[in-house]
């Protein structure tokens, strides 16, 4: 974060940085001589050191969309800055650290010069914030933004930590989701936001299974308390900790509060305000947890992700290694061994694809029972009305003038409301079934390389972040709703050739059945978006299932064929190859070693 050269760089405590940092230079040095394409490593690991160098602890803000993770900032920084709303806002991270006054700098994903906040020209800061990370400025991320970085001059911030404001999990755009995991590795420690209602939600659960994974600390909080009473308090707090102590340790300490009561007393200068939100509690346990363990839990965040490298790094190494160590009759049984276990995951990967399918399936039946609801529904409340004014207006004019303004009002007002709310009932669902399926396949790849592993005698270590995740989304997603296409040439030739009687009969049935059509159509809208995106999501979530297999496999059968070559080749020389990969492990080694000494 370029923009912002706070002061944070001033708490790193130099003996503990300069080890990890020693660390870091030793890997990269180990892998200067070897052969094999490590690239991704290199990358992950600079990096890293980025990371330590800077000193900034990252802490992040993490949920589900309307938790209220952006007014929980706005509080921290007692400035109305993050745009929130009920609707889901934040697409983007946006990483706020200490400047003395206001900056704001926009990266690209596409390489493109990032966009510097300027007073003069950009209006209000907030304005600007509005145009890149809301879903209304930037729909779909057109723009490409990969990141936002803001520089602010709030008191917490000169603790040396940058928050990060995340897209929540679990709203329509299935893209917000994928950030909010993929931001994951680069935090250091969480706040995790729940609010009474609805209560904490599976896939929430499933989501803080991966933060538990991938970062050392969490503190939990539940919001907008402001909505209970003192029992309902006690009540909500107690089942969110009923939910949670399974995933942790122990029981989880939870506080209460209330981010938006809390941002309008600070604002308003009220202290009272300000305690009574339980926002005051939760600023005093942050400014002790970094004063005191801030420097640990960096360091530990960052330990954990050099480990991650070097074991990749080590499996590899052995796995070449050991295979080069064998009699070659001996070699090509166990590559023949690898091979013949393949068929066996390629049947496991069918196996789950014919699960997926049937679980598709029952999430289609789900929406194809939701959507007949809405559609039993929608004729109840805006055809029944109708036949109302059919019966009583005798005025032929008068009648289509007043059912035409009828349904003007009441279609927006009936479906408006139900295309999130079965969007949001099948995203749930499906959602938290790509999960569990996720869950699957990487055991399936795991199993994989553990298979390499003990062929080749080499010892297996599970890796802590996942490579990719499929979520559900929708498509296209169209906010336009039908409201009226009615003929106005078969008024008119019917106004000129009727009588007046069979004017008002025809008027009646075509009023009739347009607003049959009407409703069909809106029902018909929210069916077809939702289906497509539901077949949009398990189609890439299969083909990248097949896509990672494939990579794993490739990478384990180029690990021993390295062998293979030499095999092939008997008259080359062997020990080249041979000692470097030696030197390369050990060196690997002694990092890993005084990593966890
Ligand atoms: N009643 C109440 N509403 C809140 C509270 N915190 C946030 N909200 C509202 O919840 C909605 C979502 O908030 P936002 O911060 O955008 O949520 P995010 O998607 O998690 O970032 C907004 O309308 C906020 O005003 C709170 O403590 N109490
Ligand atoms: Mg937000």
């Amino acid at each position: 974060m370029d923009v912002v050269n706070g002061a944070e760089t001033g708490n790193a405590q130099p003996g503990a940085g300069a080890s990890l940092d020693d660390i870091l230079t030793g890997v990269l040095g180990c892998l200067d001589g070897l052969d094999f394409d490590c690239s991704e490593q290199v990358q992950g690991l600079n990096s890293l050191r980025e990371r330590l160098t800077t000193g900034q602890f990252r802490l992040a803000v993490l949920g589900q969309f309307k938790r209220g993770k952006s007014t929980l900032l706005n509080a921290l920084l007692g400035d109305n800055l993050l745009p929130t709303d009920i609707l889901p806002v934040t697409a983007i991270p946006t990483f706020i650290s200490y400047a003395p006054s206001l900056s704001a700098r926009v990266y690209y994903n596409s390489g493109a010069e990032p966009s510097d906040f300027s007073s003069a020209n950009d209006g209000s800061l907030a304005d600007f914030l509005n145009r890149y990370v809301t879903e209304a400025g930037n729909p779909d991320n057109l723009h490409q933004v990969d990141r936002v970085a803001i520089g602010h001059p709030a008191k917490l911030l000169q603790q040396g930590v940058v928050l990060i404001d995340t897209p929540g999990i679990g709203s329509t755009h299935r893209h917000n989701t994928e950030v909010a995991y993929q931001v994951l590795p680069q935090c250091d420690a969480a706040l995790f936001l729940v609010s009474p209602d609805p209560p904490i939600t599976e896939v929430e659960l499933e989501y803080l299974k991966e933060i538990r994974r991938q970062l050392p600390r969490t503190f939990y909080l539940l919001n907008k308390i402001d909505y209970l009473n003192a029992d309902e308090r006690i009540a909500s707090l107690r089942f969110l900790a009923d939910q949670l102590t399974p995933l942790l340790e122990g029981a989880p300490q939870i506080l209460p509060i209330s981010a938006r009561k809390g941002l309008e007393a600070c604002l308003a200068g009220q202290q009272e305000g300000w305690k009574e939100s339980g926002m005051q509690q939760v600023e005093k346990n942050l400014i002790d947890f970094l004063a005191r363990e801030k420097q640990q839990a960096l360091q530990e965040s960052i330990r954990l992700r050099i480990r991650d490298q070097i074991d990749a790094l080590c499996m590899r190494l052995e796995l070449s290694l050991n295979a080069l160590k064998l009699p070659e009759e001996e070699l090509k049984q166990r590559i023949a061994a690898f091979r013949s276990s393949l068929p066996d995951v390629e049947r496991e990967k069918l196996a789950a694809r014919d699960v997926l399918a049937g679980d598709l399936k029952r999430i289609e039946k789900l929406l194809h029972d939701e959507t007949a609801d809405v559609q039993k529904r929608a004729k109840a409340q805006l055809l029944v009305p109708l036949e109302g004014f059919f019966g009583s207006i005798a005025d032929t004019e008068e009648l289509e003038r007043i059912v035409r303004g009828e349904l003007a009002q009441s279609i927006p007002r009936f479906f408006a409301p139900e295309m999130p709310r079965v969007a949001t009932i099948i995203q749930q669902e499906a959602t938290a079934l790509l999960a569990l399926h996720q869950r699957r396949s990487n055991e399936l790849i795991e199993r994989v390389r553990q298979n390499a592993a003990e062929l080749f005698d080499v010892s297996y270590r599970a890796p802590s972040a996942r490579e990719s995740y499929t979520t559900f989304s929708v498509p296209s997603w169209n906010n336009d709703l039908f409201i009226s296409d009615m003929d106005p040439l078969g008024q008119r030739l019917s106004r000129k050739f009727l009588t007046r009687k069979f004017r008002h009969r025809r008027t009646i049935a075509r009023l009739r059945e347009e607003a049959r059509k009407l409703v069909s159509q809106n029902v018909e809208q929210i069916s077809w978006a939702l289906r497509r995106g539901l077949e949009e999501s398990f189609r890439h979530f299969s083909a990248d299932l097949a896509e990672q297999l494939e990579k794993t496999i490739a990478a384990n059968r180029a690990a021993m064929e390295v062998a293979l070559d030499r095999s092939a080749n008997r008259a080359a020389e062997t020990a080249g190859p041979e000692l470097r990969l030696k030197q390369g492990l050990k060196c690997l080694q002694e990092q890993l070693s005084q990593l966890e000494g």
